[in-house]
């Protein structure tokens, strides 16, 4: 968690005449007077802290990855939110920042948390150049509040505040977004995470410690520019966790014995594989509710396809630094990475040189691999991320996109959500290099190598095949 987490208050009211109302509106809260709840704006991209309910049935609130949860107002037992949907700036990752469009200042939008049976109201203004809609991914409600435009609603046009009216009928992990020219506007950024918590003790539903929430989603914006194209399907080049790459992700801070829940929904147009090291963790719910007890196994890896959410649990019992990444390993780098040739064998001494007096700026890329990358000292465009970076204790971690870290610690306290920094590994524990002797290794003569000793080896020819 970074700094300044609090939610700015834009100042709708602001000008001239408010000075006026002086004495008579001092008495009466602001809120109580308007006949909409006032929007609430967030323009850090930091995590913020769990947002306790202060009002409504209590529960134990979700930590949004990069993201934060909407402040709401009791109205007569009814559940109000003010969602604004306009262009926003969102940080990918220091150094870089993207003109995207989302909600009350960010992208995604803010969470919504609520509790099952709430009746929840939701303002939707409309700031965008376009219309819009949003869609309740997931939910049970009204045909008339499911946001599809054209279909269920007419589009909100620009300007206007439509509201949005259901009963949280049943508890899960739900997503929002628009159902409005939704390549654009989803490819721009627009979405957001949606709890619906349970009323009582649910069976198939475990308290646990740390509830963290964040949604898969990507964007193509070209190096140097800060707008994403929208026509791209499959070529992204930022691959994002809440409109994060790494190392601009929040860390996953979590004490060791904690039941941790991580629940994650996919707004790409690709599947990912999430991936844990260190732990194993089982699918307790989907977007469908959550899953069976009987229904669920081990697992350290879960494909979370197109519109998905997932929602996984485990014991963080083993104290370190563990990756947490998508196990597509292009989703784990930042731009510029897909047009280079493979480079690796190709001898290219002498030749920099001579590009060099042509182009400049020309740059050997991957004659050894890719790895130098994560150290180059490349001249990039503004505003562009290098394509795998991030410092860890021993070097470059060589990463981007969506990778980040859980880190369990022993003496991370109930509620702290820091980063308690690099973990310092027991002596004796990290591997190391060996120093002793390194003999040879054996190969099969038939091949082409050196002889294999006879005693220890047994060398099976392949029968039948000639010219190998
Ligand atoms: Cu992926």
């Amino acid at each position: 968690m970074s700094q300044d987490p609090k939610p700015d208050r834009r100042r709708f009211l602001a000008g001239a005449g408010l000075a006026g109302l002086g004495v008579a509106a001092a008495g009466v809260s602001r809120v109580a007077l308007a006949a909409l709840p006032e929007p609430i704006i967030q323009t850090s991209a930091a995590t913020a802290p769990p947002l306790q309910p202060k009002s409504g049935r209590p529960y134990n609130p979700v930590v949004t990855l990069n993201g934060w949860t909407a402040p709401w107002r009791m109205n007569n037992g009814v559940k109000e939110f003010h969602l604004v949907a306009e262009p926003v700036e969102r940080e990918i990752a220091p150094g870089m920042v993207a003109r995207l469009w989302g909600y009350n200042g960010q992208s995604p939008g803010p969470t919504i948390e609520v509790v099952e049976g709430d009746r929840v109201r939701v303002f939707v203004t409309n700031r965008l150049p376009e219309h819009t809609t949003i869609h309740w991914h997931g939910q049970r409600l009204p045909n008339g509040m499911d946001g599809v435009g054209g279909l269920t609603q007419p589009q909100i046009p620009p300007g206007k505040t439509f509201v949005y009216e259901f009963v949280a009928r049943r508890p899960g992990t739900f997503m929002y977004h628009p159902h409005a020219d939704e390549m654009t506007q989803m490819a721009m950024g627009m979405m957001g995470f949606w709890v619906t918590h349970p009323r009582s003790p649910h069976p198939h539903i475990a308290a646990v410690d740390r509830d963290f929430c964040f949604l898969l989603n990507a964007f193509d914006i070209e190096p140097g520019s800060y707008v994403p194209k929208v026509n791209t399907m499959l070529d992204f080049n930022l691959w994002t966790w809440n409109s994060r790459a790494f190392p601009g992700i929040d860390t996953l801070n979590v004490r060791k014995g904690d039941r941790v829940r991580v629940r994650i929904g996919n707004l790409t147009m690709t599947n990912h594989p999430i991936h844990i090291h260190g732990h194993e963790f089982e699918v307790t719910g989907t977007d469908g509710g959550p899953t069976r007890p009987e229904s669920r196994w081990p697992e350290v890896t879960t494909d979370i396809a197109v519109g998905q959410m997932r929602q996984i649990e485990f014991v963080a019992d083993e104290e370190g630094d563990w990756a947490m990444h998508c196990h597509k390993s292009h989703h784990t780098m930042n731009a510029m990475g897909h047009d280079v040739p493979t480079m690796i064998g190709v001898d290219h001494r002498g030749l920099v040189e001579q590009i060099q007096q042509v182009v400049p700026d020309y740059m050997l890329m991957g004659e050894r691999g890719m790895a130098d990358m994560g150290e180059m000292e490349m001249p990039l465009p503004d505003n562009t991320l290098p394509m795998m970076t991030g410092q860890g204790p021993f070097g470059a971690i060589e990463m981007g996109g969506m990778f980040t870290t859980l880190k369990v610690r022993r003496g991370q306290k109930p509620g702290d959500y820091s980063d308690p920094g690099w973990f310092k590994h027991p002596p004796g524990t990290v591997a190391r290099e060996w120093t002793g002797e390194v003999p040879a290794p054996a190969r099969d003569k038939a091949a082409g190598g050196q002889a294999a000793p006879a005693a220890d080896v047994t060398v099976r020819k392949p029968a039948g095949h000639h010219g190998h």
